[in-house]
């Protein structure tokens, strides 16, 4: 028996305690938790299809664990020891976000669990931003928000003590494991009282509120998780029947036969009062519950596709209702076909190729033969899930939950060197992780042909 337990195991109970920690935290969340599962039942109830496909794909016990969260932290140090935490549960920083171009002073990425096994046992990731202090112009306000967040450790001793341990043996035993968690958890739980008096909070939240967020508070708290939906429309629709306000549009593309990329909606963070330092009482705004429906990943030609549209589409939906907004969606993306073997044949996807009978069949698999394979329905294309996040969907996930402004002075200022040298590593490419599994499914197959 091996006596470490596998990462992927640590992630999951890591996941389960951070949601019990945050269904306490905002019991708002475990309302939309309750709706989410009703409306996952009902669309099941509706659609044996669908439950069958989900059954046969063993997605039906992990429908309930959440998919992803999001922290903010203020400084590099902060970023590097997060990565060496979430390497202790196999999540690893996955592409690159920049988030000043839709005016929000971060950077960011996904830690995530990069293996189709891993994804499988639980896909859990965390978005994880770093706060970009150079691009506030107000020296002083730099110099004194940069002081407070050298000053904080954001990680209990213990937990740091458990990273050298994993880092050292490469692994953690079962109660080595435990405690790490609940240890790991700490960082990320939320805290009443502010680090600063009102004044200084006050005068960050002036620059941006995202600031006010990071610099003020003991950690990084999180700021929201994210359950998976099979009607993401339906929940929008029913949020306010249980007494939680839905933000004002669903986020990336419109409802379609074949879903692609990745759709989101939240309810809107809540006001929650805060003790300053100076006894002073206030308030703060950065804590909601999100929801996220995935469809297939996109190859840069689909994803130069899905830009263009959402582009043409953002100049007629400003200001529209979501309804009106999703109908709109839908005619632009008219041009975005809508059906596996177009999306296969015209190159916009990723798939998963798997035979399905090798009846009198020879010879090598190149490009040209897996087509007519395909038609010959000796093989099946199977989507491969996009894992990832969209950074115009981010944008609106944030600006929406810290009170809709973007500052456009931030803009144009994309540095993904600045932030693998704060991470202290580089990020893998998306775009790699889902080529590289297509071709190593093309290669399995042309094992299987020939041999
Ligand atoms: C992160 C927003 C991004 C998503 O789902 O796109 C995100 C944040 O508000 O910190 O979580
Ligand atoms: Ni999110």
């Amino acid at each position: 028996m091996r006596p470490y337990l596998d990462p992927d195991e640590i992630r999951d109970r890591f996941s389960k305690a951070m949601s019990d920690m945050y269904q306490l935290e905002v019991p708002q969340y475990g309302t939309l938790l309750k709706l989410v599962d009703a409306v996952n039942r009902e669309t099941l109830d509706r659609d044996p299809d669908l439950h069958a496909r989900l059954c046969y794909q063993q997605e039906l016990a992990r429908l309930r664990v959440e998919r992803h969260g999001a922290i903010r932290v203020g400084t590099a140090k902060e970023l590097a020891t997060l990565r060496r935490l979430f390497a202790v549960m196999g999540m690893f920083p996955v592409g690159y976000y920049d988030l000043s171009e839709a005016g929000v002073p971060v950077h960011a990425t996904a830690f995530r669990p990069m293996d189709d096994a891993a994804l499988k046992r639980n896909p859990f990731r965390l978005f994880t931003s770093l706060l970009r202090l150079e691009l506030i112009e107000d020296q002083a306000l730099r110099a004194r928000a940069s002081d407070i967040l050298e000053k904080r450790q954001i990680f209990t001793e213990r937990a740091l003590e458990l990273i050298t341990i994993f880092e050292q043996q490469g692994g953690l035993t079962d109660t080595e494991a435990d405690q790490f968690v609940s240890e790991a958890l700490e960082t990320f739980r939320w805290h009443q009282q502010a680090t600063v008096d009102h004044a200084t909070y006050q005068a960050l939240a002036q620059e941006h509120r995202l600031i006010a967020d990071v610099v003020c508070f003991k950690g990084p708290h999180i700021n929201h998780l994210t359950p998976r939906t099979l009607d993401i429309d339906e929940v929008q629709r029913r949020m306010p029947d249980v007494g939680i306000t839905p933000k004002d549009v669903i986020e990336g593309p419109p409802r379609r036969q074949w879903p692609i990329l990745l759709r989101q909606t939240s309810f809107k963070a809540l006001e929650e009062s805060i003790d300053f330092a100076d006894h002073h009482d206030g308030t703060h705004t950065a804590r909601f519950g999100e929801i996220e429906q995935r469809g297939v990943a996109l190859t840069p030609k689909g994803r130069a596709l899905y830009d263009r549209l959402l582009r043409t589409a953002r100049t007629r939906t400003e200001g529209l209702a979501n309804e009106a907004h999703q109908q709109v969606l839908a005619e632009v993306f008219e041009a975005f076909p809508d059906d596996v073997d177009t999306l296969h044949r015209e190159g916009l996807a990723y798939f998963d190729y798997h035979l399905r009978d090798r009846a009198g069949l020879s010879g090598p698999v190149n490009s040209d033969t897996l087509k007519a394979l395909i038609e010959q329905n000796i093989v099946r294309a199977e989507p491969i899930t996009y894992e990832d996040f969209l950074p115009v969907s981010a944008a609106g996930i944030f600006q929406s939950n810290l009170g809709g402004r973007s500052d456009h002075s931030y803009e144009g200022n994309a540095n993904q060197a600045a932030f693998e040298a704060a991470l202290g590593a580089e990020v893998t490419s998306e775009l790699d992780l889902y080529a590289r599994r297509e071709q190593a499914s093309i290669d399995r197959l042309r094992t299987e042909l020939t041999g």
